[in-house]
């Protein structure tokens, strides 16, 4: 709590903020009045240690980190600001005691959703723990006006909304106008005094916002700096005198469509030319505001490796390699040698995707014509890694007329890295296995993690109080410590609250799934959960066949003791991605017909409440029991959600795929429910070409699913409608949906089983909270200080 601060001293900056800054009386104030009094108020209390910890770097001259990236899915602010400064509880009394609804009020703030999913919310996990652990660091990205759409369903079928958080004032943020960087585009190449010179044919303004992110107990607070483009030249007064208005505002369209929107696709790669030029527009800015402020207090750009440290998420910024390269050589006078050898001491480079369809390349074409002096400079790095490392035949980032990005940024970096074990092991060998086998230490592991500030403290306060009753504070910032619980798990009265607590949860999302969906669930029910992006590798499918097949046991035997289940499903598709979307609208279609069948009643109901976002998780997971995590192995690269369930308190239904593996290592084989294929396994089973055919025949219940979506049992208005879904099990099922069926709804059943004793059950439920203390981002982020980015913390 920040030395001071009393009831009666946030009470008067509420007021304060709601007389001067909002110019409202409270009498006359709005929900939204008081959150946005709330925030100021608490936005004070950030602003000093940001101060502090902006002039500690300076004066100490530390090294920075740079994390690059694309996306932040950040959701709500308000809360997790607060109770990191320590002020939540103070302030729920404050605006109570005024006679404000807390909750209602912490709802009325959107989630800023600048992020499609996995690698977005890794982001800002990680600037939670960098400013946690003092680790000096400034997030760079992009001030989308609108983030990832909203999700509706019509019909059972997605529809896709603008979002529009922006549309009310966002309190986080400092406009910085005057930290603003041109960026070009297009143009051509002159060679003036025997150097080349990049003429851009176009050019927009990259205009600064910082919000400050408050690390545990305000200690340290780092900066997001996200970017929006400004039109170089306001209009140009001649062409409009002229009477030439559409060309006129030229510069100010092409700003415009820059920051307008999130790319929606995390699956497919579609070679766009705006997104190259966000992706281009992102890291330029970044880069020149990087050397700006190294540049004022040192000279030699050489020892730049000394101070600047600059991460790139995934291939989306890797046009920093070539665009330092460029600064260095034809700004600042390096030679190109030179250039390289800091280039490639500075930066880093974070793979999240084995995906061949989400791996970037761009045509040489586009990207000539968007950034000629970079694919020059790209070509040199070529032909400067062929004459260092000589090969037989050619490996390189150039090649059948596309520029691999991938390549780039592997060839641009010191260090690669993977996001969990199984993956990064899969990098080396599979992804990049040449470039690994001529940079043998290059590629190493970061098992991917999650702040328990958010995931554990924030959003289940029920279970958060029980730890702390029984092994004290401070586990938030030293999650290991969860450890210590181990020993009350044997305890029946520690399991029996540890079940109170997930009670409590499942009581307050029972009221949650019936005002949204309208399906009335019992909080006796075993929650069932998965939730993320819909994707065929991640298999939701596999889970609706399932539930449709344990519907069907129930129906052939209703008075058998069935174990009560809520299935919850949440996640979107991307807009373009028709297989993923006939299951959204398939797992609808199967909720209506089940939950009207009164042969079932509660025994089994099927909720899919829309729009799923980082709100929506901080509900559902704390009140989940069990977390399905069912991708065909080999392709969820690590999962981020799988341990915030396992923090919470839900063991896993899961392949060995990710950071499953990781998790099961932690937990025991025995607190685990593991079934299906390894990744060599798949690989085997895919070369027997009948592979789908041969699972069908061998499953009765598989046969029976596929039988009635194929007669329209679920889709009475359009018998048809499942056909496709039918067919492409039976003969393109290359995430192999039948093949671990069988092992799939055994381990359901293993499931039940665990669940009918509860001794059995609450102690595999607390063990999971117990031993997930390895999944913090305070350890992640302790790695790449460590192996990547080798700088120490300011604290
Ligand atoms: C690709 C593209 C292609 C161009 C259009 C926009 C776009 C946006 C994102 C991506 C790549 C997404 C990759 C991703 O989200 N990977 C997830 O990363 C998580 C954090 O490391 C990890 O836990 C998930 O397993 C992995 O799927």
């Amino acid at each position: 709590m920040p030395p001071g601060a009393t009831v009666d001293s946030l009470r008067a900056e509420v007021l304060r903020h709601l007389s001067f800054t909002i110019a409202k009386d409270p009498g006359h104030a709005s929900l939204h009045d008081w959150r946005m009094a709330l925030s100021y108020a608490i936005r004070d209390h950030i602003v000093t240690p940001w101060y502090a910890s902006t002039r500690r770097t300076w004066d100490e001259d530390r090294k920075r980190v740079y994390y690059l990236s694309m996306e932040y899915l950040i959701g709500r602010v308000l809360e997790d600001a607060a109770i990191n400064l320590g002020l939540r509880d103070m302030a729920r009394e404050v605006i109570e005691g005024l006679g404000v609804d807390f909750n209602a009020l912490v709802e009325d703030e959107p989630d800023a959703a600048l992020g499609n999913g996995g690698l977005g919310r890794l982001a800002a996990c990680f600037m939670e723990s960098m400013a946690t652990l003092g680790c000096p660091a400034y997030g760079y990205g992009l001030r989308y006006e609108h983030g990832l759409f909203r999700q509706r369903f019509e019909g059972g079928r997605q529809v896709e909304t603008p979002e529009d958080w922006l549309v009310t004032t966002n309190p986080w943020e400092f406009d910085r106008p005057e930290s603003a960087y041109t960026v070009g585009f297009k143009g051509h190449v002159e060679s003036r005094d025997g150097r080349d010179v990049w003429v851009p044919g176009e050019t927009v303004t990259a205009s600064a916002h910082d919000t400050p992110v408050v690390g545990w107990q305000g200690r340290w607070a780092n900066t997001l700096r996200l970017w929006s483009a400004k039109p170089t030249t306001l209009f140009d007064l001649e062409r409009f005198n002229r009477g030439d208005y559409a060309a006129a505002t030229e510069p100010e369209q092409l700003a415009r469509t820059i920051c307008r929107v999130l790319y929606p696709d995390d699956t497919t790669y579609a070679g766009k030319e705006l997104r190259l030029k966000q992706e281009f527009f992102l890291t330029s800015a970044a880069l020149q505001d990087i050397l700006r402020r190294y540049c004022y207090t040192h000279k030699d750009l050489g020892r730049l490796p000394e101070r600047v440290a600059i991460q790139m998420n995934d291939t989306h910024p890797a046009i920093a390699g070539p665009e330092l390269i460029r600064l260095l050589t034809d700004k600042h006078g390096v030679d190109f040698d030179a250039a390289m050898d800091v280039a490639r001491k500075v930066l880093g480079f974070t793979n999240h995707t084995l995906l061949p369809e989400a791996l970037e390349r761009w045509s040489t074409y586009l990207f000539g014509n968007v950034l000629p002096r970079h694919m020059q400079i790209i070509e040199r790095i070529d032909s400067w890694h062929r004459r260092t490392y000589p090969r037989p035949h050619f490996v390189g980032i150039v090649k059948h007329h596309e520029v691999r990005m991938g390549e780039l940024a592997f060839i641009m970096s010191h260090k690669v890295n993977g996001v969990s074990a199984l993956h990064s092991k899969l990098v080396k060998s599979s992804l990049f296995p040449e470039l690994s086998a001529l940079h043998p230490d290059r590629v190493v592991n970061q098992t991917n993690g999650v702040t328990p500030r958010r995931w554990l403290n924030l959003c289940n306060r029920p279970l958060a109080g029980l730890i702390t009753e029984t092994i004290g504070d401070g586990w938030q910032a030293d999650l290991d410590r969860l450890h210590e619980l181990e020993p009350h798990v044997e305890e029946a009265g520690f399991r029996d609250a540890f079940a109170a607590a997930k009670r409590a949860n499942k009581v307050a999302l029972t009221g949650w799934i019936k005002d949204r969906t309208g399906v009335v669930v019992s909080p006796d029910a075993l929650f069932d959960v998965q939730v993320k992006r819909i994707h065929e590798y991640k298999r939701q499918l596999m889970n609706v066949l399932q539930t449709i097949a344990h519907w069907h046991a129930i129906r052939q035997d209703p008075q058998a003791d069935w174990v009560p289940r809520v299935k919850i499903f949440g996640g979107k598709s991307a807009p373009g991605y028709f297989v993923a979307k006939e299951i959204i609208h398939l797992i609808n279609d199967t909720a209506r017909v089940i939950n009207a069948d009164p042969v079932v009643g509660d025994r089994l109901k099927v909720v899919y409440p829309a729009n799923y976002n980082v709100s929506m998780a901080e509900k559902l997971i704390p009140a989940a029991d069990l977390s399905e995590q069912i991708s065909t192995a080999g392709k969820e690269a690590s999962g981020t959600g799988n341990m915030k369930f396992m923090m919470n308190g839900a063991p896993t239904i899961g392949t060995l795929d990710g950071a499953n593996v990781e998790i099961r290592e932690q937990v025991g084989a025995e607190n685990f429910f593991l079934f299906g294929m390894t990744t060599e396994q798949v690989a085997e089973r895919r070369k027997d070409p009948d592979h789908a055919r041969h699972a069908i025949e061998a499953s009765q219940p598989l046969q029976d699913v596929l039988q009635m979506l194929a007669e329209g049992r679920f889709s009475p208005d359009h018998p048809d409608r499942y056909h496709g879904v039918v067919d492409r099990v039976w003969h393109h099922d290359y995430f192999l949906v039948a093949s671990d069926f069988a092992a799939y709804h055994a381990a359901q059943a293993e499931v039940d089983a665990a669940y009918r004793d509860p001794a059995r059950w609450w102690r595999m439920a607390a063990f999971n909270t117990a031993r997930s203390g390895f999944f913090s981002s305070d350890r992640t982020i302790r790695g790449y200080m460590q192996e990547i980015w080798s700088t120490e913390s300011a604290l």
